[in-house]
């Protein structure tokens, strides 16, 4: 099988281990017909195989691994620019999520958007996110909370990946709100809405994983813990929202159930932290949420690191908490307000994100074996990508082998 030889490139390969990024400073890219690398390493080592293959120069520019965003909620009807304006009045994100704000105004909206709708809007979030290298993008449902309109917002997630040149991974998230017609009835949704509408949506192909929002102002681990058992009967793999607000213990739950991540994590416990140790459960910091909502707490970023737990980033994109659709920015958070070196925040969005969503063997960094999922930029240095603020970089981006 021939291909195609990238070279004049220096390599963040992001392989653990060597030297700082993986980097290679005169490197060559073997890129084979089935889109994926057949050698990455120093050009001076490119067996001679290769050597017959066509050659294209990369200018000595900077490549990386495309970027992975793994965890977002692209698909959303509506805005919540007023709610925005309400929180700089003063009212807090629970207040206001309380009030029947916050996510409940997004379901209402997402409900009467069509399928068509949530394409086109969630479209203008993917878009931007692949102006800037990602090529893999995670896609939450959440905001339709009935049978139908999970399975509506799915679809249209499903849909993104086939209308752009990129991997969408999908998580159903029915157990994200209690909607107002299940006030006070959070049981009852789960066994009347959540559980059914999981077995319809993994009956059409539409389930990647499974996740939830464990808080005082969503679901109680016990709630979380029966979604998480209906993931399990059907073999697919879990992942929580936890200890964004408070403490409940669920980091720990969505560790004991393996799950491959758990988000957010601004409360976790140091049981938490173990607990993920143990199951190399990865921690998704999302500083996007932390900015927006002006939290003050930290995530316990020494402790995660310490204990070796991965630690990815990504952008949450959704209406309410992360209006934010930009993962050059997420790595600038990353590192100036939860002090992420520009090594760990860059592997946070490549080879951490790729673990995230259990994508490890396929993605992530620059490997043979792997899909040749890269982005080349005009940089001089890795840390010139975490270091900008609103300032976009790249050359080019290369999904499956194919410009
Ligand atoms: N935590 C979040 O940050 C998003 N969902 C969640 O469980 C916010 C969702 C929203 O406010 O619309
Ligand atoms: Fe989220």
């Amino acid at each position: 099988m021939s291909g195609t030889v990238l070279q004049q490139a220096r390599l963040a390969t992001m392989v653990p281990g060597g030297t700082p990024y993986g980097l290679i400073e005169d490197g060559a890219l073997a890129i084979s017909k089935d889109g994926r690398f057949a050698y990455t390493g120093p050009r001076a080592d490119l067996p001679s195989e290769f050597s017959g293959w066509p050659t294209e120069s990369l200018g000595g520019r900077l490549v990386t691994p495309g970027l992975i965003d793994c965890h977002t909620h692209i698909v959303h009807g509506g805005n919540r620019a007023r709610e925005f304006e309400l929180r700089l009045e003063g009212a807090s994100y629970e207040e206001i999520a309380r009030a029947g704000g916050g996510i409940v105004s997004t379901v209402t909206a997402t409900r009467a958007a069509s399928e068509d709708d949530l394409v086109a809007g969630a479209l203008r979030f993917l878009d931007a996110l692949i102006s800037e290298g990602a090529t893999t993008v995670e896609v939450k449902s959440g905001y339709g909370l009935s049978v139908d309109d999970e399975l509506k917002m799915l679809r249209a997630a499903r849909r993104l990946g086939r209308e752009r040149d990129v991997r969408v991974v999908t998580s159903y998230l029915a157990a994200h709100a209690v909607p107002p017609e299940y006030k006070d009835r959070a049981d009852a949704y789960i066994d009347e809405v959540v559980l059914p509408g999981l077995d319809a949506a993994h009956a059409e192909g539409l389930v990647d994983a499974v996740d939830g929002f464990c808080e005082g102002i969503a679901f109680s681990p016990a709630q979380i813990a029966r979604v998480f058992e209906r993931a399990k009967a059907l073999g697919l793999p879990v992942k929580l929202h936890a200890e964004q607000l408070s403490d409940l213990g669920g980091a720990k739950l969505a560790a004991d159930h393996g799950a491959l991540s758990a988000d957010h994590l601004e409360y976790l416990s140091q049981d938490g932290i173990a607990a993920m140790a143990q199951t190399g459960t990865v921690a998704v910091l999302l500083p996007g949420a932390f900015y927006t909502l002006r939290e003050k707490q930290l995530p316990p970023v020494d402790a995660l690191r310490a204990a070796g737990v991965p630690i990815a980033l990504a952008t949450d994109c959704n209406p309410g908490s992360s209006p934010m659709s930009s993962l050059l920015l997420a790595l600038n958070m990353g590192a100036t307000l939860f002090r992420l070196t520009p090594e760990e925040a860059l592997a946070g969005i490549t080879r951490e994100a790729a673990q995230a969503l259990g994508l490890a063997h396929d993605l992530g960094t620059l490997e043979a074996g792997k899909v040749a999922d890269l982005a080349v930029w005009n940089v001089e240095t890795p840390a010139e990508l975490t270091y900008r603020i609103g300032f976009n970089p790249l050359h080019s981006r290369i999904k499956q082998g194919a410009a």
